[in-house]
Protein backbone atom coordinates (compact mmCIF):
# COMPACT_ATOMS: atom_id res chain seq x y z
CA UNK A 1 0.00 0.00 0.00
CA UNK A 2 2.48 2.18 0.90
CA UNK A 3 4.83 1.27 -1.96
CA UNK A 4 2.40 1.91 -4.07
CA UNK A 5 1.33 5.27 -3.08
CA UNK A 6 5.38 6.38 -2.82
CA UNK A 7 5.42 4.83 -6.86
CA UNK A 8 2.16 7.03 -7.82
CA UNK A 9 2.94 9.81 -6.01
CA UNK A 10 4.97 11.99 -8.48
CA UNK A 11 7.33 14.38 -5.60
CA UNK A 12 9.02 11.25 -4.28
CA UNK A 13 11.04 10.43 -7.77
CA UNK A 14 11.10 13.89 -8.40
CA UNK A 15 13.30 13.75 -5.11
CA UNK A 16 15.35 11.08 -6.84
CA UNK A 17 16.19 12.79 -9.71
CA UNK A 18 17.27 16.16 -7.81
CA UNK A 19 20.24 14.11 -7.55
CA UNK A 20 20.86 13.18 -11.16
CA UNK A 21 20.96 16.86 -12.41
CA UNK A 22 23.63 15.51 -14.81
CA UNK A 23 21.50 12.22 -16.29
CA UNK A 24 18.71 14.77 -16.62
CA UNK A 25 19.81 18.10 -17.78
CA UNK A 26 19.45 17.50 -21.73
CA UNK A 27 16.30 18.17 -20.92
CA UNK A 28 16.79 21.87 -20.12
CA UNK A 29 17.22 23.79 -23.62
CA UNK A 30 14.83 22.00 -25.59
CA UNK A 31 12.08 22.79 -22.74
CA UNK A 32 13.15 26.24 -22.75
CA UNK A 33 13.08 25.68 -26.68
CA UNK A 34 9.13 24.84 -26.62
CA UNK A 35 8.32 27.25 -24.03
CA UNK A 36 7.89 25.14 -20.98
CA UNK A 37 9.28 26.04 -17.72
CA UNK A 38 10.47 23.19 -15.88
CA UNK A 39 12.83 21.53 -13.75
CA UNK A 40 15.35 19.22 -15.05
CA UNK A 41 14.08 16.57 -12.17
CA UNK A 42 10.36 17.56 -12.97
CA UNK A 43 7.51 15.13 -13.62
CA UNK A 44 6.69 15.14 -17.55
CA UNK A 45 4.17 13.95 -20.02
CA UNK A 46 2.12 14.41 -22.94
CA UNK A 47 -0.23 16.63 -20.66
CA UNK A 48 2.88 19.13 -20.57
CA UNK A 49 2.85 19.58 -24.55
CA UNK A 50 -0.65 19.88 -25.06
CA UNK A 51 -1.54 22.58 -27.54
CA UNK A 52 1.79 22.80 -28.71
CA UNK A 53 2.47 22.11 -32.61
CA UNK A 54 4.73 18.80 -32.79
CA UNK A 55 6.60 18.51 -36.08
CA UNK A 56 6.44 15.53 -38.00
CA UNK A 57 9.94 14.60 -39.37
CA UNK A 58 11.33 13.98 -43.01
CA UNK A 59 9.97 10.59 -43.50
CA UNK A 60 6.61 10.93 -41.44
CA UNK A 61 6.46 14.38 -43.65
CA UNK A 62 7.36 12.62 -47.00
CA UNK A 63 7.89 9.01 -49.03
CA UNK A 64 11.24 7.94 -48.01
CA UNK A 65 11.06 6.41 -51.96
CA UNK A 66 11.02 9.79 -52.80
CA UNK A 67 13.70 11.39 -50.40
CA UNK A 68 16.26 8.74 -50.20
CA UNK A 69 17.18 8.70 -53.32
CA UNK A 70 18.24 12.00 -53.50
CA UNK A 71 21.04 11.90 -50.41
CA UNK A 72 24.97 10.70 -51.07
CA UNK A 73 24.57 8.12 -48.30
CA UNK A 74 21.81 6.66 -49.77
CA UNK A 75 23.28 6.20 -52.71
CA UNK A 76 26.51 4.93 -51.28
CA UNK A 77 24.59 2.14 -49.52
CA UNK A 78 24.95 -1.63 -51.75
CA UNK A 79 21.21 -1.70 -54.00
CA UNK A 80 20.06 -4.15 -51.59
CA UNK A 81 20.08 -1.95 -48.86
CA UNK A 82 18.99 0.60 -51.00
CA UNK A 83 15.63 -1.68 -51.67
CA UNK A 84 15.27 -2.46 -47.90
CA UNK A 85 15.40 0.93 -47.16
CA UNK A 86 12.81 2.79 -49.23
CA UNK A 87 9.64 1.34 -48.19
CA UNK A 88 10.30 2.93 -44.45
CA UNK A 89 7.60 5.50 -44.58
CA UNK A 90 4.64 3.30 -45.99
CA UNK A 91 5.34 0.36 -43.48
CA UNK A 92 6.98 1.72 -40.22
CA UNK A 93 10.03 -1.04 -40.75
CA UNK A 94 12.95 -2.23 -42.60
CA UNK A 95 14.71 -5.50 -42.40
CA UNK A 96 17.96 -5.49 -43.12
CA UNK A 97 19.12 -9.07 -43.76
CA UNK A 98 22.62 -10.31 -42.22
CA UNK A 99 23.53 -7.24 -41.32
CA UNK A 100 26.24 -8.79 -38.93
CA UNK A 101 28.02 -11.62 -39.72
CA UNK A 102 28.24 -14.78 -38.25
CA UNK A 103 31.27 -13.93 -36.30
CA UNK A 104 29.85 -11.09 -35.43
CA UNK A 105 26.82 -12.69 -34.08
CA UNK A 106 29.01 -15.52 -32.24
CA UNK A 107 31.19 -12.08 -30.64
CA UNK A 108 27.71 -11.03 -28.99
CA UNK A 109 26.43 -14.43 -28.11
CA UNK A 110 30.23 -15.54 -26.11
CA UNK A 111 29.60 -12.23 -24.54
CA UNK A 112 26.39 -12.75 -23.30
CA UNK A 113 27.44 -15.51 -22.02
CA UNK A 114 30.78 -14.34 -20.09
CA UNK A 115 28.48 -11.73 -18.83
CA UNK A 116 26.11 -13.92 -16.83
CA UNK A 117 28.94 -16.51 -15.70
CA UNK A 118 30.89 -13.18 -14.63
CA UNK A 119 27.89 -12.08 -12.57
CA UNK A 120 27.75 -8.86 -15.19
CA UNK A 121 25.04 -8.83 -16.18
CA UNK A 122 22.09 -7.11 -15.31
CA UNK A 123 18.52 -8.76 -15.51
CA UNK A 124 15.52 -7.36 -15.05
CA UNK A 125 12.93 -10.39 -15.71
CA UNK A 126 13.96 -12.12 -19.02
CA UNK A 127 15.56 -8.83 -20.06
CA UNK A 128 19.58 -8.15 -19.20
CA UNK A 129 19.15 -4.35 -19.49
CA UNK A 130 21.98 -1.20 -20.50
CA UNK A 131 24.59 -4.14 -21.14
CA UNK A 132 25.90 -0.64 -23.05
CA UNK A 133 27.37 0.13 -19.94
CA UNK A 134 29.04 -2.41 -18.83
CA UNK A 135 30.14 -4.65 -21.93
CA UNK A 136 32.19 -2.79 -24.73
CA UNK A 137 31.46 -5.48 -26.96
CA UNK A 138 27.78 -4.71 -26.69
CA UNK A 139 28.49 -0.66 -27.13
CA UNK A 140 30.11 -1.44 -30.18
CA UNK A 141 27.47 -3.63 -31.68
CA UNK A 142 24.78 -1.33 -30.60
CA UNK A 143 26.65 1.91 -32.01
CA UNK A 144 27.92 0.03 -34.79
CA UNK A 145 29.08 3.29 -37.55
CA UNK A 146 27.49 1.74 -40.45
CA UNK A 147 23.83 0.62 -38.29
CA UNK A 148 23.88 4.34 -37.74
CA UNK A 149 24.51 5.95 -41.07
CA UNK A 150 21.82 4.06 -41.76
CA UNK A 151 19.60 5.23 -38.46
CA UNK A 152 20.41 8.37 -39.17
CA UNK A 153 19.01 8.24 -42.70
CA UNK A 154 15.73 7.21 -41.84
CA UNK A 155 14.98 9.57 -39.45
CA UNK A 156 16.47 12.13 -40.90
CA UNK A 157 18.45 13.80 -38.46
CA UNK A 158 21.41 12.76 -35.91
CA UNK A 159 20.36 9.79 -33.33
CA UNK A 160 22.15 8.77 -30.31
CA UNK A 161 21.68 4.96 -28.76
CA UNK A 162 20.41 5.14 -25.36
CA UNK A 163 19.44 1.61 -24.44
CA UNK A 164 19.98 -1.69 -24.87
CA UNK A 165 18.34 -5.13 -23.92
CA UNK A 166 19.29 -8.53 -24.74
CA UNK A 167 16.52 -11.40 -24.52
CA UNK A 168 17.96 -15.44 -24.47
CA UNK A 169 14.20 -16.08 -24.56
CA UNK A 170 10.85 -14.36 -26.79
CA UNK A 171 9.23 -11.85 -24.72
CA UNK A 172 5.75 -12.87 -25.00
CA UNK A 173 5.17 -9.30 -24.68
CA UNK A 174 1.75 -8.22 -25.53
CA UNK A 175 1.51 -5.35 -28.36
CA UNK A 176 2.34 -2.21 -27.49
CA UNK A 177 4.67 0.57 -28.95
CA UNK A 178 7.81 1.89 -27.81
CA UNK A 179 6.48 5.71 -27.81
CA UNK A 180 4.59 4.77 -24.71
CA UNK A 181 7.59 3.47 -22.76
CA UNK A 182 10.32 5.78 -24.41
CA UNK A 183 8.44 9.25 -25.32
CA UNK A 184 9.99 12.19 -27.12
CA UNK A 185 8.64 15.77 -27.60
CA UNK A 186 8.17 16.42 -30.94
CA UNK A 187 6.75 12.72 -30.76
CA UNK A 188 8.11 10.39 -32.96
CA UNK A 189 12.14 10.79 -32.64
CA UNK A 190 12.76 7.61 -30.94
CA UNK A 191 13.78 4.41 -33.28
CA UNK A 192 14.38 0.57 -32.02
CA UNK A 193 16.60 -2.17 -33.89
CA UNK A 194 15.85 -5.62 -33.20
CA UNK A 195 18.58 -7.60 -33.79
CA UNK A 196 18.45 -11.69 -34.34
CA UNK A 197 21.57 -13.59 -32.90
CA UNK A 198 19.92 -16.72 -33.84
CA UNK A 199 16.94 -18.25 -35.74
CA UNK A 200 13.29 -17.18 -34.94
CA UNK A 201 10.75 -19.74 -35.42
CA UNK A 202 6.94 -20.48 -34.79
CA UNK A 203 8.81 -22.46 -32.11
CA UNK A 204 10.99 -20.23 -29.85
CA UNK A 205 8.46 -16.76 -29.75
CA UNK A 206 9.47 -14.63 -32.62
CA UNK A 207 8.54 -11.37 -32.70
CA UNK A 208 5.26 -9.99 -34.68
CA UNK A 209 4.02 -6.43 -35.34
CA UNK A 210 1.37 -4.26 -37.42
CA UNK A 211 2.76 -2.94 -41.07
CA UNK A 212 1.64 0.66 -41.46
CA UNK A 213 0.63 1.14 -37.57
CA UNK A 214 3.00 3.35 -37.14
CA UNK A 215 0.60 6.04 -39.00
CA UNK A 216 -2.35 5.88 -36.15
CA UNK A 217 -2.24 8.81 -33.49
CA UNK A 218 0.33 8.01 -30.80
CA UNK A 219 -1.37 6.53 -27.79
CA UNK A 220 -0.93 8.58 -24.27
CA UNK A 221 -2.36 8.36 -20.73
CA UNK A 222 -4.98 10.66 -21.10
CA UNK A 223 -6.45 7.96 -23.91
CA UNK A 224 -6.89 5.27 -21.64
CA UNK A 225 -8.19 7.19 -18.70
CA UNK A 226 -4.41 7.44 -16.85
CA UNK A 227 -3.86 11.04 -17.24
CA UNK A 228 -3.69 11.53 -13.22
CA UNK A 229 -3.17 14.69 -11.29
CA UNK A 230 -0.07 17.15 -10.76
CA UNK A 231 0.30 15.25 -8.09
CA UNK A 232 -0.45 11.79 -8.30
CA UNK A 233 0.33 9.09 -11.83
CA UNK A 234 -2.89 7.91 -12.88
CA UNK A 235 -4.71 4.90 -11.96
CA UNK A 236 -5.10 2.30 -14.37
CA UNK A 237 -2.97 -0.84 -14.95
CA UNK A 238 -0.32 -1.38 -17.45
CA UNK A 239 -3.10 -4.20 -18.89
CA UNK A 240 -5.27 -1.71 -19.69
CA UNK A 241 -2.88 0.03 -21.94
CA UNK A 242 -2.36 -3.04 -23.50
CA UNK A 243 -6.41 -3.52 -23.54
CA UNK A 244 -6.32 -0.09 -25.19
CA UNK A 245 -4.26 -1.13 -28.47
CA UNK A 246 -5.93 -4.19 -28.52
CA UNK A 247 -9.14 -2.94 -29.19
CA UNK A 248 -7.52 -0.05 -31.55
CA UNK A 249 -5.84 -2.96 -33.85
CA UNK A 250 -9.51 -4.33 -33.88
CA UNK A 251 -10.77 -1.11 -35.17
CA UNK A 252 -8.16 -1.61 -37.89
CA UNK A 253 -7.16 -3.84 -40.73
CA UNK A 254 -3.16 -4.04 -40.57
CA UNK A 255 -1.49 -6.64 -41.33
CA UNK A 256 -0.18 -8.86 -38.35
CA UNK A 257 3.27 -10.05 -39.36
CA UNK A 258 5.57 -12.05 -37.73
CA UNK A 259 9.49 -12.17 -37.92
CA UNK A 260 11.11 -15.37 -38.59
CA UNK A 261 14.70 -14.01 -38.47
CA UNK A 262 18.18 -15.60 -39.49
CA UNK A 263 21.37 -14.80 -37.29
CA UNK A 264 22.96 -10.99 -38.07
CA UNK A 265 19.28 -9.85 -39.45
CA UNK A 266 18.03 -6.62 -38.02
CA UNK A 267 14.63 -4.99 -37.88
CA UNK A 268 14.36 -1.51 -37.17
CA UNK A 269 11.02 0.02 -36.28
CA UNK A 270 9.48 3.34 -36.09
CA UNK A 271 8.54 4.37 -32.54
CA UNK A 272 5.17 4.26 -32.81
CA UNK A 273 4.86 0.77 -34.62
CA UNK A 274 2.70 -1.94 -33.09
CA UNK A 275 5.00 -4.97 -31.84
CA UNK A 276 5.14 -7.88 -29.20
CA UNK A 277 6.46 -10.78 -28.87
CA UNK A 278 4.55 -13.92 -29.73
CA UNK A 279 4.24 -17.01 -27.43
CA UNK A 280 7.78 -18.99 -26.65
CA UNK A 281 6.35 -22.47 -27.39
CA UNK A 282 9.01 -24.84 -27.20
CA UNK A 283 10.92 -23.86 -23.67
CA UNK A 284 13.77 -25.82 -24.48
CA UNK A 285 14.64 -23.38 -26.97
CA UNK A 286 16.47 -20.36 -26.72
CA UNK A 287 15.80 -17.34 -28.56
CA UNK A 288 18.58 -14.73 -28.58
CA UNK A 289 18.11 -10.95 -29.35
CA UNK A 290 19.27 -7.69 -28.57
CA UNK A 291 17.15 -4.49 -29.08
CA UNK A 292 18.66 -1.24 -28.62
CA UNK A 293 16.48 1.81 -29.07
CA UNK A 294 18.29 5.84 -30.24
CA UNK A 295 16.50 8.82 -29.49
CA UNK A 296 16.94 11.78 -31.55
CA UNK A 297 19.44 14.57 -30.13
CA UNK A 298 17.40 16.93 -30.58
CA UNK A 299 14.03 15.83 -28.56
CA UNK A 300 12.73 16.60 -25.09
CA UNK A 301 13.01 12.85 -23.69
CA UNK A 302 10.73 11.16 -21.28
CA UNK A 303 8.59 8.17 -20.23
CA UNK A 304 4.54 8.43 -20.78
CA UNK A 305 4.83 5.61 -18.81
CA UNK A 306 5.77 6.59 -15.33
CA UNK A 307 6.04 10.48 -16.45
CA UNK A 308 9.55 10.65 -15.14
CA UNK A 309 12.21 12.16 -17.77
CA UNK A 310 14.55 10.46 -19.56
CA UNK A 311 17.75 9.11 -17.44
CA UNK A 312 20.72 9.58 -20.15
CA UNK A 313 24.05 7.93 -18.63
CA UNK A 314 26.86 8.84 -20.40
CA UNK A 315 28.17 5.47 -22.48
CA UNK A 316 31.92 5.24 -22.35
CA UNK A 317 33.17 4.29 -25.99
CA UNK A 318 36.40 2.70 -25.39
CA UNK A 319 39.30 4.74 -27.26
CA UNK A 320 40.84 2.76 -30.34
O1 LIG B 1 11.72 -9.20 -28.64
C1 LIG B 1 10.55 -9.27 -28.31
O2 LIG B 1 9.95 -10.33 -28.13
C2 LIG B 1 9.77 -8.00 -28.10
C3 LIG B 1 10.65 -6.84 -27.87
C4 LIG B 1 9.87 -5.61 -27.63
O3 LIG B 1 8.67 -5.61 -27.73
C5 LIG B 1 10.52 -4.36 -27.27
O4 LIG B 1 11.72 -4.38 -27.01
O5 LIG B 1 9.83 -3.33 -27.26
Amino acid sequence: MIKQFIRKFKPSYELYNLFKRSELEHNLSKYKKYGLSKKYYSSVSSQDFEGLNSPLNIHDRLDTRDTLPTQLEFQNLSVQRQNELLTWSEKGYVILKHFFSPERVQQINTEVENLNRTGKAKWVGNKMMFAIHYSDIMLQASADPELMKIINLIMGKKMELFQSINFLTGSEQRTHSDSFHMSTFPYGNIIAAWIALEETSAENGPLHYYEGSHKLPYIVNKDFGNAGTSLFLGNKLYSDYEDKIASILEQHNFERKILLAEPGDVLLWHSNLLHGGEPHRNKELTRKSLVTHYYAEDAICFHEVTQRPTLKRKLEFPSL
